[in-house]
């Protein structure tokens, strides 16, 4: 099944649909996409790292969890397929998924889908829209970087720090001195290098066209995620999708600061899930690129709003007696696109 998860867009596989050798498989689905080439001309990717992504779901037989999802980033024009990244906005279509294919039975309203993501080995809660016991993909909600609205997927993420790196913050600083300039890195949900904007140069208000084209800014930015990546237990990251890079400034539209992502390398047009997650979380720390720019808010429940290029981000934080992201919500949205054979 084709869908478009929350700003992504990917194939949805049920596990035993694909072979169970993992070099096969990825074999398969760089064949699927089209992949290794920029314009993935003969195949189903949009010739995007967004637009090149994978979700494997299988029934979970894990207590108290419907499903487990393994994201796989198909690179666009590299034969790299990893699973060392997760993704939320591919998650987004995991529970609509799961309910059309059979894997959970809906009820009448909406359906609560716990979902094990098998790439950090931690657990989401999707509610998805069921009125009358089947997926509506029609509603209200909107979300930045997609036309029109639809129905939302409220989403729930709990315990997501050190997801891949081990601890919030892998080197047990808040900020860390790379190549001459500060960095937080930082992992709640997905491993982010959060860079000040201004270190290189930028406004952070650039285009993500703008960024993208100006080579010795990607080759500063990549010389640090090279030395970053084994700082945060990441080993060698040259061949990796992780860590993001986020350059931020201060908030321009009211929101809590801005930002604009390499995922590694391309620029992202909006910003990831968990990027996000991981965002909003830095701007909660003591100090750091991002908290002495950030517009922090009050209280033990936060609503962080993470500007991008193609508009904003809400993060919903609760936070623990110690001031730490204890619990994350976001709304996406999803649809089924097309249902059929890919050869
Ligand atoms: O951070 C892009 C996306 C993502 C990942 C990327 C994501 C997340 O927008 O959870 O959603 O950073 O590779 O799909």
């Amino acid at each position: 099944m084709w869908m478009r998860g929350g700003t992504s867009k990917g194939g949805y596989f049920l596990g035993g649909d694909l072979p169970a050798d993992a070099a096969e498989r990825d074999r398969l689905l760089l064949q699927v996409m089209g992949s290794p080439d920029p314009r993935q001309i003969d195949g189903m990717g949009g010739a995007d790292p967004l637009t090149s992504k994978v979700a494997v779901v299988r029934k979970s037989e894990r207590p108290g969890v419907d499903v487990d999802y393994l994201f796989l980033q198909v690179f666009v024009d590299r034969a790299i397929v990893t699973d060392g990244q997760n993704c939320g906005n591919i998650l987004s279509g995991v529970g609509p998924f799961a309910i059309e294919r059979g894997l959970v039975s809906a009820r009448d309203g909406s359906t609560d889908v716990r979902i094990f993501m098998e790439n950090t080995s931690q657990i989401a809660t999707a509610t998805v829209q069921t009125p009358g016991g089947k997926v509506s993909y029609r509603g209200e909600a909107r979300i930045d970087g997609v036309p029109g609205s639809h129905a939302p997927v409220p989403t729930v993420f709990e315990d997501t720090a050190g997801s891949t790196c081990g601890a919030l913050l892998p080197t047990g600083n808040v900020v860390d001195r790379i190549d001459g300039v500060d960095a937080t890195l930082i992992d709640n949900g997905m491993p982010c290098v959060i860079l000040r904007a201004s270190d290189f140069g930028l406004s952070g208000q650039e285009a993500p066209e703008e960024l993208e084209a100006n080579a010795e800014l990607k080759a500063r930015v990549e010389a640090i995620r090279l030395k970053a990546g084994p700082m945060m237990n990441l080993g060698g990251v040259r061949e990796k999708s992780v860590p993001k890079m986020t350059l931020v400034s201060a908030a321009r539209q009211g929101g809590a600061i801005s930002t604009r992502t390499f995922i590694p390398h391309r620029c992202h047009k909006a910003i990831g899930v968990l990027g996000a997650v991981s965002v909003a979380t830095a701007c909660l720390l003591p100090e750091g690129p991002a908290a002495e720019i950030a517009h922090k808010g009050e209280g033990s429940s936060r609503s962080m709003s993470i500007e991008h290029p193609t508009g904003e981000f809400t993060v919903l934080v609760d936070l623990g007696a110690d001031g730490s992201v204890r619990k994350a919500g976001v709304v996406r949205t999803a649809r089924k696109l097309f249902d059929g054979y890919v050869f």
